[in-house]
C-alpha cells in the first residue's frame, strides 16, 4: 500500500534522478546515519565493502566515504547531501570552493571542541595561551576562537592521537573532540575552555528543484522520526472534576482527546508530552488526580 503510493509519486523520478547521498563508510557516524535512514523508511542493503548501494523505495543512491571526504565531495557534485559532525563542516568549510550548506541538525553524534592543558598547569583564561603551542586536527575552529580573543599562539595541526602531544613536548596544550572525556582523564589533561559545540548535520549543496524535491521529502521525514523521538504519547485516567486541572498541563498536538469511561464519572485522556519536561509534568498530573498512566514511544510524528 506504502509502497505503491509511493511509486506512484515517483515513477517518472526513479528512473533518470537519484539524490546522492554520503555516509560515513565506518565510524563514530556510522550506525546512527544508517539507522536514521531506515526509521525514515528508506530500505537498502549495505553489504560489507561496498562504496554505493541505491534504496529499494526512495530514489536515493547512498556513497560510504570516509568522513573528512564528504564534505568536498558535496561541495564537488560527487554527492548531492552528506551527514556529517558539524565540527569537520565547520572546519572544511573555508577551504571548500563551492557552497555547502548545514540544511538539518540530526541531534546524534553530540561532542564538544575543548582546549585542555596539562593538570596542575596554571589556567585562568584563554589568554593564558597567548604564545603557547596548542596541537589540534581543527586548526580553522581553533584559529578563528583565538582571534576572537584576541589571543596569538602556535597551532600545531596534527591529524591524530592529540591528547599526547603535551606529554611528548610537541605542545603545552591541546584543542580536541571531547565526549565522555575519559581520554583527556587517562593523559593527565583538564579541560579548560568548550569552544565548539557539534552534532551530526545533514548538509548540502545547491541543488535543481527536482533534487531538492527529494531532499525535502527527506528533510520532512527526518523531522517526523525526530519530533517522534522528542516527544511521549501517554494514556491516562482522570475523575471528571480533575479534567480541567488535568487539560491544562496537556497541550497535545491540538489539545487532549478526552473519552468517557464504561464506570461513569470517569475518563481516559490521550496527549502528548515533550521528553524533556516529561517527569515534571507526570508528578503534577498525578497531583492532579490522574490515575493508571501509560507512556508509549511515538514512531513518528507528522503535523
Ligand atoms: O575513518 P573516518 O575518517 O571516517 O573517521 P574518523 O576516525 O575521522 O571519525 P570518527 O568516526 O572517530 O568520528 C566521527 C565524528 O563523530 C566526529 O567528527 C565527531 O563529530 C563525532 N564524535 C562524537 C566524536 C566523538 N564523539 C569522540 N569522542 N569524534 C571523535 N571522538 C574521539 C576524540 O577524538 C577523542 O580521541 O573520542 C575521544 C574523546 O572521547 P571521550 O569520550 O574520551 O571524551
Ligand atoms: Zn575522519
Amino acid at each position: 500500500m506504502y509502497l505503491t503510493s509511493y511509486q506512484n509519486t515517483y515513477s517518472s523520478l526513479t528512473i533518470v534522478l537519484m539524490l546522492r547521498i554520503a555516509i560515513q563508510k565506518s565510524g563514530r557516524l556510522t550506525d546512527e546515519s544508517l539507522e536514521l535512514m531506515q526509521e525514515c523508511g528508506i530500505d537498502f542493503a549495505k553489504s560489507g565493502g561496498k562504496l554505493k548501494a541505491a534504496a529499494y523505495n526512495f530514489p536515493v543512491e547512498f556513497l560510504f566515504l570516509r568522513d573528512d571526504d564528504i564534505p568536498e565531495y558535496v561541495a564537488d557534485g560527487v554527492a548531492d547531501v552528506g551527514i556529517i559532525g558539524e565540527n569537520v563542516i565547520a572546519e572544511e568549510r573555508p577551504s571548500l570552493q563551492r557552497p555547502v550548506d548545514i540544511i538539518e541538525r540530526l541531534g546524534f553524534s553530540r561532542c564538544r571542541l575543548s582546549l585542555a592543558v596539562p593538570k596542575g598547569a596554571a589556567y585562568s583564561s584563554v589568554q593564558d595561551l597567548q604564545g603557547k603551542r596548542i596541537a589540534t586536527s581543527f586548526p580553522n575552529i581553533l584559529n578563528e576562537f583565538l582571534q576572537q580573543h584576541g589571543v596569538q599562539s602556535e597551532i600545531h595541526e596534527i591529524s591524530g592521537s592529540v591528547e599526547i602531544a603535551p606529554s611528548i613536548g610537541l605542545a603545552d596544550a591541546i584543542c580536541d573532540i571531547v565526549s565522555s572525556g575519559s581520554t583527556l582523564l587517562s593523559n593527565g589533561l583538564s579541560e579548560v575552555e568548550t569552544i565548539f559545540r557539534s552534532e551530526a548535520v545533514l548538509i548540502s549543496r545547491p541543488l535543481s528543484p527536482e533534487k531538492q524535491h527529494i531532499v525535502d521529502d527527506l528533510r520532512f521525514r527526518i523531522q517526523s522520526v525526530g519530533r517522534a523521538k522528542k516527544n511521549k504519547y501517554i494514556i491516562l485516567n482522570a475523575p471528571s472534576e480533575a479534567l480541567p486541572a488535568i487539560m491544562a498541563l496537556l497541550p497535545g498536538m491540538k489539545s487532549p482527546t478526552v473519552t468517557p469511561l464504561a464506570t461513569s464519572g470517569w475518563n481516559a485522556v490521550h496527549s502528548v508530552v515533550p521528553e524533556d519536561t516529561f517527569w515534571e509534568i507526570i508528578g503534577k498530573l498525578k497531583e492532579a488526580g490522574a490515575e493508571g498512566i501509560l507512556v508509549v514511544p511515538i514512531e513518528k510524528m507528522i503535523l
